[in-house]
């Protein structure tokens, strides 16, 4: 299977699993399920979880174990996404096409429907952490990503982000954003894949590592892509950042150091792969090149 196939399918299995998280009752406050469906079920590449699941199967888990967590961690995402369009962040009209959740059920109840998301997240995750009789591999995969998502992670990222814009910042601060706002939760839906697949601690490292290299490539690309604007002509940012100073990696290292850097970024993970089952480690190495071509 090549890996848009295997994208597709992993993609279609998710987007199955998302469907049935809502409860289907009616109950007085069924608007927030409304929203929340509403980012939720709205498209995206499904990349942290699909990562989550096939880390699991590269080590040889059970993914039908991984499935609550691979959901939670869409649902984390698609919270800081909600957020992040707010007039109080980005001021977005358009996400994966579509209308922002603000934009459609206003701010107040775009704000919960991103907090009901990131607490359904641990909901989801703590059930499947109390059924299993508290088991360690559960509670450690929760912990990783409650770390990627918080003030050492993901929130962190965007904190420093948001206390940069119009300021001139160096590579190392910018390197600190990407690595939080953007990497962290890729690296730890991989390596929370890997936890729940049972790695060792080696494999893990290596997990993380290959996370941190892609997580970066995504970014830069991210920023290549905002330049040659094909973001733009999709629908997914129109409307954006109009009146704000952004550092970008490209506007930071040049366009041809950001292209250099993508393709380094690319072959290191691309290494890292080597150290795993090569009939399985196909669809990372394959993902790794891709994420340096990829157009949305
Ligand atoms: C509000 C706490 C909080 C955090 C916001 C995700 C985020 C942090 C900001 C969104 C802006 C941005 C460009 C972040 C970099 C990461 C990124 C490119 C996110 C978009 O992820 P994709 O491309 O989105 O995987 P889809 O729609 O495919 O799921």
């Amino acid at each position: 299977m090549n890996l848009q196939q295997d994208l597709k399918r992993y993609k279609i299995l998710i987007e199955e699993e998302l469907k049935k998280v809502f409860p289907k009752d009616n109950i007085p406050q069924e608007i927030i399920l409304e929203s929340m469906e509403y980012s939720l079920l709205a498209g995206g590449k499904r990349l942290r979880p699909i990562l989550l699941l096939k880390s699991c199967e590269l080590v040889n888990g059970n993914v039908q174990e991984a499935i609550p967590f691979a959901i939670a961690m869409e649902m984390i995402h698609t919270y800081s996404l909600i957020h992040d369009d707010l007039p109080a962040m980005d001021d977005d009209d358009y996400r994966r096409g579509n209308l922002t959740n603000h934009k459609v059920y206003g701010d107040g109840l775009a704000i919960l429907a991103g907090d009901g998301l990131l607490n359904y997240a641990y909901e989801i995750m703590l059930k499947t952490v109390i059924e299993n009789k508290y088991s360690n591999k559960f509670i450690d995969a929760m912990n990783e990503i409650a770390n990627s998502a918080g003030f050492n992670g993901m929130i962190g990222g965007q904190v420093v982000d948001i206390i940069s814009e119009n300021k001139e910042i160096s590579p190392k601060i910018l390197d600190f954003i990407h690595l939080n706002k953007t990497s962290a939760l890729i690296e730890a839906s991989l390596v929370a894949g890997g936890i729940i697949g049972e790695a060792n601690s080696q494999e893990i490292q290596l997990l993380r590592d290959y996370g941190k290299y892609i997580g970066v490539s995504f970014q830069i690309r991210d920023d290549i892509l905002d330049i040659v604007g094909d973001q733009k002509i999709l629908g997914k940012d129109i409307g954006s950042d109009i009146d704000k100073e952004k550092s970008t990696y490209v506007s930071i290292h040049g366009m041809d150091k950001s292209i250099i850097d993508l393709e380094t970024y690319r072959d290191k993970a691309i290494k890292i792969m080597s150290k795993f089952d090569k009939n399985k480690a196909t669809f990372f190495v394959e993902l790794a090149d891709y994420l340096t071509v990829r157009d949305n």
